[in-house]
């Protein structure tokens, strides 16, 4: 791995490059996932590299609907895989949630990449690859999903969804949790809370998040849930972004 000085302002930001580089090497990630993620970094850019209170309040809810869920299902992708593997297997494990493999470029063989890179990380079982249907009116490669997971599910964690899958999943009357920097995205907004923060920041919040719920009662935690507006919260993000670029630019009197 090239070396990166620790002292570099954006030292965090490259790190999380080189590992979407590595992933695309090793075949977890397509070229695809580069550009997607060089989409991802221009707007975390501008929210400083950092979590902002609405994220953290959607990462809480997210913990309260992933505890109060009887069949959740993590869903990954070749950019999850490379970027956060071990928060995917922790969350699993911490959930007693299915882990499946869903790609919008699908091949068997980086389906099966992606399976043996998440076991060798300690993941239980890995689905994706067996006993799979079809999600009705989905085009997309996507619509291939587990009997057994993703269809069977009651709530999907979706990180880096690409839009066209989100909105399905609810019509099928599925919760889902999206994590997307953009929060004009089409997955931000079907999602049911859409976390609008970097995968590798949001994914260990929401681990730590489900650690400190966990023995919460169910009535606190559906309290938690049903506080949460992800418009509401999308709405927020979108100022915030709009007051950072204010300061960034000097115009300060669109505040
Ligand atoms: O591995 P596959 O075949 O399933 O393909 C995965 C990609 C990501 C290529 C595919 O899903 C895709 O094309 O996605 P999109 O349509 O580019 O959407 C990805 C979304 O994730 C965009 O809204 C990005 O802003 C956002 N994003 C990118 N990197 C991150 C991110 N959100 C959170 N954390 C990131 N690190």
């Amino acid at each position: 791995m090239e070396e990166i000085p620790r002292d570099h302002p954006r030292y965090a930001s490259l790190i999380t490059r080189q590992k979407i580089v590595e992933g695309f090497h090793s075949g977890l990630v397509v070229p695809q996932g580069l550009l997607a993620h060089g989409r991802g970094e221009a707007i975390d850019y501008i929210l400083g590299e950092e979590t902002h209170p609405p994220a953290a309040q959607a990462t809480r809810a997210a913990a309260a609907l992933l505890l109060l869920s009887k069949n959740p299902v993590i869903s990954v992708n070749g950019n999850t895989a490379a970027l956060v593997p071990d928060e995917i297997v922790g969350l699993s494990r911490l959930l007693n949630a299915r882990i499946e493999v869903n790609l919008f470029h699908r091949s068997e063989e980086r389906v099966r990449r992606i399976k043996e890179y998440l076991l060798s990380r300690g993941a239980g079982v890995v689905l994706g690859d067996e006993d799979l249907v079809e999600i009705p009116g989905l085009s997309s490669q996507r619509r291939f999903v587990s009997k057994v997971g993703i269809y069977g599910a009651d709530t999907v964690l979706v990180p880096l969804e690409d839009g066209d899958r989100a909105e399905k999943l609810v019509a099928l009357g599925k919760k889902i949790i999206a994590v997307d920097l953009n929060p004009l995205s089409r997955t931000s907004r079907a999602a049911t809370i859409t976390i609008v923060d970097n995968v590798v920041r949001a994914m260990p919040n929401l681990c730590r998040n489900v650690e400190e719920l966990r023995c919460s009662a169910p009535e606190e935690l559906e309290k938690i849930f049903l506080s949460h507006n992800n418009q509401e919260n999308l709405k927020r993000m979108i100022e915030l972004i709009l007051r950072r670029l204010s300061r960034l630019t000097g115009l300060e009197e669109l505040e």
